[in-house]
């Protein structure tokens, strides 16, 4: 039973952006209690000096432990928190396999989707970004390509079952739409996207 007294892990950031959602589907499957502080990027709060003090590159999400140390990057959050359950291989190969597929999320796959979909959803595609928006197009559309080979083969990214992996590129896919990528042609991704919302402990990503 959870002890509602004991301190609590802090998340700062803002749910509808998939590199924070990240931490809540995580902390959801773990079933672990912990407090979320919105932090609105558009009003400059991750700026702040007090922000900066936990995060220097002014960036969320951060997490913070109960003893007051924090932590930024949403892949490294999520390594952190998965550590010793069934979400993150004990397995050095698996592992070395998770943290590839987190590192092509957000080298190959991040800054193309999940930029587009911030230029769209959240500056309201104004003119002056209206050629990074398009040139965006094509990485995005590799990235998915590259997903789609190995959901074609594969039910989950890595040894077979749902990992933080899949946590990871499951973030910004699901709302790929938003940044102008349909997954029509993408029938593999379409599937693992319904394996991981039906699984016990989903939460889905809620809608503005
Ligand atoms: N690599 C970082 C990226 C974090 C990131 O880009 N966060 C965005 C929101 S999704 C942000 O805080 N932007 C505000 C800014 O750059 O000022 C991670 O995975 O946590």
């Amino acid at each position: 039973m959870t002890n509602r007294n004991a301190p609590q892990l802090r998340v700062y950031g803002d749910l509808l952006s998939g590199n924070c959602y990240k931490i809540a589907l995580l902390l959801s499957h773990l079933d672990t209690p912990y407090e979320w502080v919105h932090i609105d990027i558009l009003t400059g709060a991750s700026h702040t000096p007090a922000f900066l003090a936990r995060n220097p590159i002014g960036k969320i999400p951060v997490l913070e432990l109960p003893d007051g140390r924090n932590l930024f990057e949403s892949n490294a959050i999520l390594n952190f928190l998965a550590d010793g359950t069934a979400l993150l291989p004990s397995d050095p190969w698996l592992r070395a396999l998770v943290l590839q597929w987190q590192f092509f999320e957000q080298y190959s796959h991040e800054p193309y989707i999940a930029t587009a979909r911030y230029i769209a959803k959240y500056l309201g595609l104004p003119e002056s970004r209206r050629a990074e928006y398009q040139a965006k197009q094509t990485g995005g559309h590799a990235a998915l390509g590259v997903m789609e080979t190995q959901l074609s083969r594969h039910d989950f990214f890595v040894g077979e079952r749902f990992t933080i992996a899949d946590i990871s590129l499951y973030a910004y896919t699901q709302v790929a739409d938003e940044g102008g990528f349909s997954l029509d042609g993408y029938p593999a991704i379409r599937r693992w996207l319904a394996r991981v919302a039906a699984l016990p402990r989903h939460m889905p990503m809620p809608a503005d």
